[in-house]
């Protein structure tokens, strides 16, 4: 007799939690196989754009594929492989501003100031998440996070990639637009979610009775899908304004 594993564990209908790990795999793997299926059909200078949004996805939807399992599995929320997860996808996001700014004379060192500060943002909530997870040290390191994600927000909206982005074509300004909203609200998704799964002052957010994990699986969805959509339709769009 062999033994074997079960592939699958039986899913509950009260599951909210393993339907958007489930949902969500599903929603990377089809946007992944979009952008780079898209890469094909536009102009050469936004392959890479795309190579990167189509990236960002399938990192997110092999990350999906294991918290899915882990959570049937296990039963807990899978903290580290999302915050793999997230480590390799946010500095990601960071080079998709920087590519479409590069035209504008975007520099590395602002790339670089961007990619700190989102591992920065995201070791410290690790630490606060899984590390330093009683007292005051989910508030205390929430907040080094905080800091680090505003920071990201000043360089985008207020900064030096606002002053290249003045400098670019109505259509890269206007993604770029888009983009800084896209941090600003959607990424502001994340600390609720944070708010939720860890202690703190900030308890009193338990009372929406939601669960950290589907927050935080919405705010993916949103943002990695979200983000590569506002490339694909400058890349495409620029095509447009060629052929008319
Ligand atoms: C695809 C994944 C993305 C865009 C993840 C973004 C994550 C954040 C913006 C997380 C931010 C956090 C804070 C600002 C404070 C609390 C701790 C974090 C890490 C949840």
């Amino acid at each position: 007799m062999t033994s074997f594993m079960l592939a699958v564990t039986k899913m509950m209908p009260n599951d909210y939690v393993g339907f958007t790990f489930f949902v969500g795999t599903m929603a990377m793997m089809a946007a992944s196989a979009f952008f780079f299926l898209s890469m094909s059909t536009v102009e050469g200078k936004w392959k890479t754009s795309l190579l990167v949004s189509g990236l960002i996805t399938f990192i997110a939807a092999v990350h999906y594929y294991y918290m899915r399992d882990y959570w049937a599995v296990v039963g807990e929320s899978p903290t580290f492989f999302r915050y793999v997860d997230w480590t390799l996808t946010v500095p990601l996001m960071c080079v998709e501003f920087y590519l479409i700014l590069k035209a504008a004379g975007a520099k590395t060192s602002l790339l670089w100031k961007l990619i700190w500060a989102s591992v920065v943002m995201l070791v410290t909530g690790y630490f606060g998440e899984a590390v330093y997870t009683t007292g005051t040290g989910p508030a205390m390191w929430g907040l080094f996070s905080g800091l680090a994600y505003f920071y990201i927000v000043y360089l985008i909206m207020f900064g030096e990639a606002k002053a290249l982005a003045d400098k670019s074509s109505p259509a890269v300004q206007k993604a770029h637009g888009i983009l800084c909203k896209f941090v600003l609200i959607g990424w502001a998704i994340y600390p609720l979610g944070y708010m939720i799964g860890t202690d703190g002052w900030y308890d009193f957010v338990d009372g929406l009775g939601l669960n950290m994990d589907v927050v935080y699986n919405i705010g993916d969805a949103i943002n990695k899908i979200g983000f590569g959509l506002v490339i694909y339709s400058l890349a495409a769009g620029s095509k447009d304004t060629q052929a008319a």
